[in-house]
């Protein structure tokens, strides 16, 4: 579809599907692409999730900033950018101060979503009809990115959780047909959100960049 359309959550997490090559790279620009969706897609939900949009879009941003610039050519993958920032010092391990917006902690605060993201949609997926939908959003939140979350993002997203439509109301929203058919194109989508997340947090693991400031 178009970018102006609404959009259906398939072609959302079929990006991440486009994102693995067959060397288990991953391309940052579908990566980048499935971001943008997923974005649009929260935005849909309503202004109440606009602070973790913005946030979002920002990081998102500062990728894109990369991706189109001089250096066009070492962020074509996760694997070529951290090579590129590691050997070129280009990443702050301590503390953020002369590299605050490097490529490698940026992905990695999406990463850290991601794991949320799965969890989430696995949870939406296995749930039961009568399901509260803030329920799993909040458990899976907990499970995941929580931990790296000071108090008050903590309470402010547990708050806005609460304006979460219900689980049938909610797959509806994905675009897909009826709960049954969103259902169905979850368990699709599902496992290459895994790959792609398995992909980057080995990769992270390697570079020991899985901590950074
Ligand atoms: C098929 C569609 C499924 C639903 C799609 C929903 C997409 C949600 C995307 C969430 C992206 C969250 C990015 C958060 C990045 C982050 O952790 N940033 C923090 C650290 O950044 P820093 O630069 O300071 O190191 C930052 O402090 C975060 C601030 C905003 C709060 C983030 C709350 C995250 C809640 C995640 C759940 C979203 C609700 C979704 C409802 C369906």
């Amino acid at each position: 579809g178009q970018d102006s359309e609404p959009g259906s959550a398939r072609e959302v997490l079929v990006a991440f599907e486009g994102c693995v090559t067959e060397q288990r790279d991953v391309l940052l620009g579908p990566y980048l692409r499935g971001w943008r969706g997923l974005i649009r897609f929260l935005n849909s939900l309503g202004a109440i999730f606009s602070f973790v949009s913005k946030d979002a879009l920002a990081k998102i941003q500062i990728m894109e900033r990369y991706c189109s610039g001089a250096r066009r050519d070492e962020y074509r993958t996760l694997q070529s950018m951290v090579r590129y920032e590691v050997a070129h010092g280009l990443v702050d391990t301590q503390r953020r101060a002369e590299h605050p917006d490097s490529g490698c902690r940026t992905v990695l605060r999406l990463h850290r979503a991601l794991r949320w993201l799965q969890l989430f949609l696995e949870g939406l997926r296995t749930s039961r009809e009568d399901s509260k939908t803030s329920a799993i959003c909040t458990d899976s939140y907990n499970a995941s990115l929580a931990r790296y979350h000071p108090w008050v993002i903590r309470k402010v997203a547990t708050a806005a959780f609460c304006a979460l439509p219900s689980r049938n109301a909610f797959l509806e929203t994905m675009n897909v047909g009826g709960p049954d058919e969103a259902v169905a194109m979850l368990a699709e989508a599902l496992p290459h959100i895994c790959s792609v997340y398995g992909i980057t947090e080995e990769l992270y693991a390697q570079h020991e960049l899985l901590d950074l400031p």
